[in-house]
């Protein structure tokens, strides 16, 4: 290890801090795979037991996710820099609001991709022009394991919840990388502090954790809101309750939270626009409006059709007849996905005749077999209660 390396490695930590991060490490690809559970390993079984469902870009780019020294095989260090998003409130108190659309606490602000991507990238800079290596930046998207990365680097640790928990920094850590061809000196990895805790694991309100540190990702709601594309299972659409876009449960009652400090939040710039806004607002959203409405936030991710498939689940969770008439439009949205849940949705918060008012206007005109099986469905439960309310008068 050169003199100059040490020298770096110093100045890093204020580097880092100067541009907005929280926590700074460095590791290198031996000490990643050194980790006592394996995280490659992890990796194979996660994909072959189907957790990562639909996202098949996990298990395209396996070979180079399961290690950086695969990604890149110049690789002899790993910089890895974490950013606060602690929130100033507690964001599960939205939860008790069910008109208003919970948006976790990470999509409220703009895109955290591009901030820490800039970040990174001016961090790199400033390793590069200090040394003859070549550098590398990855935030999120990039085949790379940021989570046992940043455990490796000492930043924290992978909480029975999966996500990385720092004694400082609680669960409310953004993570990114940078991959150099310098060799600086390692920070050293810190042990598990979740200790008896499972407080993560039995609030999750879908079940997703087979066993600690192990996630379906599939029962997930962030990845059900967010990644999945079809239509969401039964099964999830009420404990979904008003959770629109991603879910902040498990990581919210994390005991290490209590160290976070709120103050770096506002670098992520908070908007009124994602402010947990009514869902009789979100209802009326056209491709338009939406995109104006979510430009240059995580949300705008999902795309529109999918963003109102999740605002009709949690209006459908209301229960509230004076939604009736928004969700009703949604019957002749153009997409599939939009107009099954806003079946599903009308059936929760319209009396049976209503829904078979719809159904003879809407369902004999509807093509989409998915889309049909959902009236189908609805209306024989309807009539079935209307069976039995008949059979007790
Ligand atoms: C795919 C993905 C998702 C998927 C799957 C999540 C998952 N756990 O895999 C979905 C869509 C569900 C998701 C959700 C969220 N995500 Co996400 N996601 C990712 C992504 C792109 C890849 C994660 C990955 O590699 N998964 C593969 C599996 C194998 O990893 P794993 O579950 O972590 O499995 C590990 C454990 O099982 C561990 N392990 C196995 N056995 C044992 C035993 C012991 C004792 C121990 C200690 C560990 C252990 O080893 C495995 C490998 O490390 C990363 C970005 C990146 N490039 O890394 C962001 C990332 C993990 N997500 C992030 C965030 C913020 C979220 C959400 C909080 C967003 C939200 N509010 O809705 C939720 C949290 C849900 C949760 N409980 O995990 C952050 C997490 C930051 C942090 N502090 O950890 C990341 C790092 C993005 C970023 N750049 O900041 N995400
Ligand atoms: S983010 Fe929500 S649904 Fe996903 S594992 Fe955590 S508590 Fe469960």
């Amino acid at each position: 290890m050169s003199a100059q390396a040490g020298f770096i490695a110093e100045r890093l930590v204020r580097w880092a801090d100067e541009l907005g991060f929280d926590a700074v490490g460095i590791t290198t690809p031996e000490a990643f795979r050194a980790l006592p559970y394996d995280a490659p390993s992890a990796l194979d079984r996660y994909i072959a037991a189907g957790h990562h469902g639909d996202m098949a870009w996990m298990e395209l780019h396996r070979e180079r996710r399961r290690d950086p020294g695969t990604l890149w095989p110049e690789t002899r260090s790993i910089i890895v820099a974490a950013a606060s998003y602690a929130p100033e409130a507690d964001p599960l108190a939205i939860l008790h609001e069910p008109h208003r659309a919970a948006l976790s606490v990470y999509a409220r602000g703009k895109d955290y991709h591009d901030i820490l991507k800039s970040r990174l990238k001016q961090l790199a800079r400033r390793i590069a022009a200090e040394t003859d290596a070549d550098v590398k930046v990855f935030v999120d998207t990039a085949p790379l394991m940021e989570k046992p990365l940043a455990a490796a680097a000492g930043i924290g640790w992978q909480g029975k919840h999966t996500n990385l928990v720092s004694r400082t920094h609680g669960s409310w850590l953004f993570l990114g990388a940078i991959l150099t061809t310098a060799l600086l000196p390692e920070t050293r990895s810190r042990g598990d502090h979740c200790g008896s805790c499972t407080r993560c694991l039995d609030i999750c309100p879908t079940r997703a954790f087979p066993a600690p540190y192990t996630l379906d990702a599939r029962r997930c709601i962030a990845y059900l809101t967010i990644e999945h594309q079809g239509h969401i299972p039964r099964e999830f659409r009420e404990p979904i309750g008003n959770r629109v876009f991603g879910c902040d449960d498990c990581l919210a009652v994390c005991p290490w939270n209590k160290f976070a400090v709120a103050s770096r939040e506002a670098r992520f710039g908070a908007r009124p626009e994602t402010d947990n806004p009514p869902l009789a607002e979100l209802l009326t959203l056209d491709d338009a409006a939406f995109r104006t409405r979510f430009a240059g936030t995580p949300i705008k991710r999902t795309g529109r059709d999918r963003f109102m498939r999740n605002v009709l689940i949690a209006a459908g969770n209301t229960r509230d007849p004076a939604l009736t008439s928004l969700i009703a439009q949604c019957l002749t949205d153009a997409s599939p996905l939009v107009r099954a849940m806003a079946v599903w949705a009308l059936a929760r918060v319209a009396p049976a005749d209503t829904l078979r008012a719809e159904a003879n206007t809407q369902a004999r005109y509807e093509t989409d077999a998915q889309v049909r099986a959902e009236w189908d469905f609805e209306l024989t439960c309807a009539q079935g209660l209307s069976d039995s309310k008949s059979a007790i008068g």
